[in-house]
Parts: structure tokens; C-alpha cells; sequence
């Protein structure tokens, strides 16, 4: 029997959490044989309801869940942690500027980060899905001075879940044969999904959908507006997709890419291979060595069309670290 990993997820009395506390206890991050002890936590106000859903999380009788806690302070919550996913952060509120929320959620950030430095486990895995995910993910590294940066990450998965299957659809393909599709820079409607370098059926996608125009206009928009349209939809935000997203975050992070193949990851940009500024978490396309040890992927091609979205989403992620500056010094 492996030794227990300690698995830390916030905003658990959340919609997405509902759907990603199950698929943890089930082994879908860790594998199926992996015993796991789960610390969920949430507002403090929020801790009854949690405690419904350790109820429900009991009932399943998950062969793999050797221990479940809920608490409302990080201090108690990360103690020890292998693996924590940040998915908490507070919604953006009717009138509430950028500016307002990047603040506010950053100084749950800034309180997250101090309480893994001090008590996490020293090799834990750090997985920031909390909106705005990039630079949440900044400030929480920047107060973690004692874990290594590479540890932190944030979540641009579900964009490029998304992007894949737009292709698919529009190339009338099964969507296994959708490869190498990178989500570029930060998780907003500056993102940018690269059809240039997407491969379909093994063959560059050019060569399978000549829809320049598609591609260029309609693509990069549905892929963006993604969320939106799913609210529209749903009345509420993505739920069951974000889960999935971050577990198939984690997963490939966990396991050796295979060849050929790379994921969308936001990591630190520093030293990265295609000239963005040092300091930002932005996202790339990354493999995996095993065991969290990611390697951002060199010479994608950009062309003109794609290096001006890419340097639009640089500038966006510049801003909003320069918004947050007081929260980093
Ligand atoms: P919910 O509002 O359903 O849940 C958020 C939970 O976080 C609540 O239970 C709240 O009490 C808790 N929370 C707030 N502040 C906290 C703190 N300081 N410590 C611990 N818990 C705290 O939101 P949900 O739909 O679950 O979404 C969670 C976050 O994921 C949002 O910020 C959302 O924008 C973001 N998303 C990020 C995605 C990505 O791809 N990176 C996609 C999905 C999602 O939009």
C-alpha cells in the first residue's frame, strides 16, 4: 500500500469543487491506487455546508479516501499538503472593476501563499483555478518564498479542452485526432488558442481545415467567450468541465508526456524560450518529466497573426501585475 498524499482543495462548498472533491476521492487525480486524505476549505461561514459534503463524500464509501477534513483557515488546511488546488476566489460582484477584484482576490492569495510556506509539504504541487487564476497564482508564489517557483501553476486546461473541440467539430474529426493545441498567455478573453501549430490526424491543420477566415475569427472567439456563453446558458459558470480541466491538469503534469505531445500550462515566464517578460505566469505549451517537473516546449512557430494576440495578452498580464504591484513587494 502506498503512503497517504494529502490533497488540499479551497472554495470547497463551491459548484466546481462539488464536482472535483468526487473525482479526487475516486483516484482520477492520483491514480486508482493511491490512497489520498482530503482537507477541503472554504470561508469560515461556509464550513456547515462543507460539512454536508463530507457527508456525501462518506457515503460514497471511496476505497482510496483514508481521511477527510474541512476547515475554514489555510494554516490548518495546507498542513502538509502534497498537492493543493486553489480553486476558491471571490466572484466578481455587479459594478466591480478588474482593478477591485484583482485586489480583493489577491489578498486571499497573499494569505494562501504565507500559510504554504509554512506549512505545506516543501515538494507540494500548486494548482491556482481561482479567477484571475495567472496572476492569483503570482501573488500566492511570491509569498511562498520557501517552495521552489516551479511548484506553481495555473489553470489554462479547460481553454484548451474547449479549443480542441471546436476543431474537432468544425473538421468533422473524432476529437482523439486533435493534437498539439496551446492556449498562449493569460486565462481571459486576451487568451489566445494557437490553431498554427494544431495538428489533425497527425497532419499540420492546415492541411485538413483550410478555414483561415473560421479559424481567425469565429475559433478564437468561441473558444474566448467559452465561459460566457456557458452562463448564458446554464445560469451559472462552468462546473463539471473546470473539474475535469483540473484534473487533466494535474495528470499531466503527474506523468511523462508522451512524445510529440504538449499541454497548455500558465507557469512562470522566466527564461522562457519565445522572448516574453520574465515575472508573469502565462501559458504555454509545456511537457511533463513525471512528478510535477514541466519544461516549456521551444520554436513553435508564431506567425503575424498570432504574435500580435500573444503580445496583446503579454500587455494584459503586465497590467494586471502592475495593478497588484502593492501585493508583491
Ligand atoms: P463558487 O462561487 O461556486 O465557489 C467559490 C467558493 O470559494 C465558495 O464556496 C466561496 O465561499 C469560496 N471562497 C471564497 N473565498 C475563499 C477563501 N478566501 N478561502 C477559501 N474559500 C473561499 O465558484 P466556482 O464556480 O466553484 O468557481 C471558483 C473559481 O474558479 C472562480 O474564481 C472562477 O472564476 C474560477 N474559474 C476558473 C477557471 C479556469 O479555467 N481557470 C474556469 C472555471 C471558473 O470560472
Amino acid at each position: 500500500m502506498k503512503q497517504v498524499k494529502r490533497v488540499a482543495v479551497t472554495g470547497g462548498a463551491g459548484q466546481i469543487a462539488y464536482s472535483l472533491l468526487f473525482r479526487i476521492a475516486n483516484g482520477d487525480l492520483l491514480g486508482d491506487d493511491q490512497p489520498i486524505a482530503l482537507s477541503i476549505l472554504d470561508l469560515p461561514k461556509a464550513v456547515d455546508e462543507l460539512n454536508g459534503v463530507v457527508m456525501e463524500l462518506q457515503d460514497c464509501g471511496f476505497p482510496l479516501l483514508k481521511e477527510i477534513s474541512v476547515s475554514g483557515d489555510p494554516n490548518e488546511a495546507f498542513e502538509g499538503a502534497d498537492f493543493i488546488l486553489q480553486v476558491g476566489a471571490k466572484p466578481r460582484g455587479p459594478g466591480m472593476e478588474r482593478k477591485d477584484l484583482l485586489a480583493d482576490n489577491g489578498k486571499i492569495f497573499v494569505e494562501q501563499g504565507k500559510a504554504i510556506n509554512s506549512v505545506a509539504s516543501k515538494s507540494v504541487q500548486v494548482l491556482v483555478v481561482g479567477n484571475p487564476c495567472n496572476t492569483n497564482c503570482l501573488i500566492c508564489m511570491h509569498h511562498a518564498p520557501d517552495i521552489p517557483k516551479k511548484q506553481f501553476t495555473a489553470m489554462t486546461r479547460l481553454d484548451q479542452n474547449r479549443a480542441i473541440f471546436q476543431l474537432a467539430a468544425q473538421a468533422k474529426v473524432d476529437i482523439t485526432e486533435v493534437g498539439r493545441v496551446c492556449i498562449w498567455g493569460n486565462h481571459s478573453a486576451t487568451q489566445v488558442p494557437d490553431f498554427v501549430n494544431a495538428m489533425i490526424a497527425g497532419q499540420p491543420l492546415d492541411k485538413v481545415l483550410s478555414a483561415r477566415g473560421w479559424l481567425e475569427n469565429d475559433f478564437i472567439q468561441h473558444v474566448q467567450q467559452r465561459g460566457s456563453a456557458v452562463i448564458k446558458a446554464r445560469g451559472k459558470s462552468s462546473a463539471a468541465s473546470a473539474a475535469n480541466a483540473a484534473i487533466g491538469h494535474v495528470v499531466s503534469l503527474q506523468q511523462q508526456t508522451p512524445k510529440g505531445h504538449f499541454f497548455s500550462s500558465a507557469v512562470l515566464s522566466d527564461g522562457n524560450p519565445y522572448g516574453i517578460s520574465d515575472g508573469l505566469i502565462f501559458s504555454f505549451p509545456c511537457i511533463s518529466h513525471g512528478e510535477g517537473n514541466w519544461e516549456i516546449v521551444p520554436h513553435l512557430e508564431w506567425d503575424s497573426f498570432l504574435e500580435e494576440k500573444i503580445r496583446a495578452t503579454e500587455k494584459e498580464l503586465l497590467e494586471e501585475r502592475d495593478l497588484v504591484k502593492h501585493l508583491l513587494s
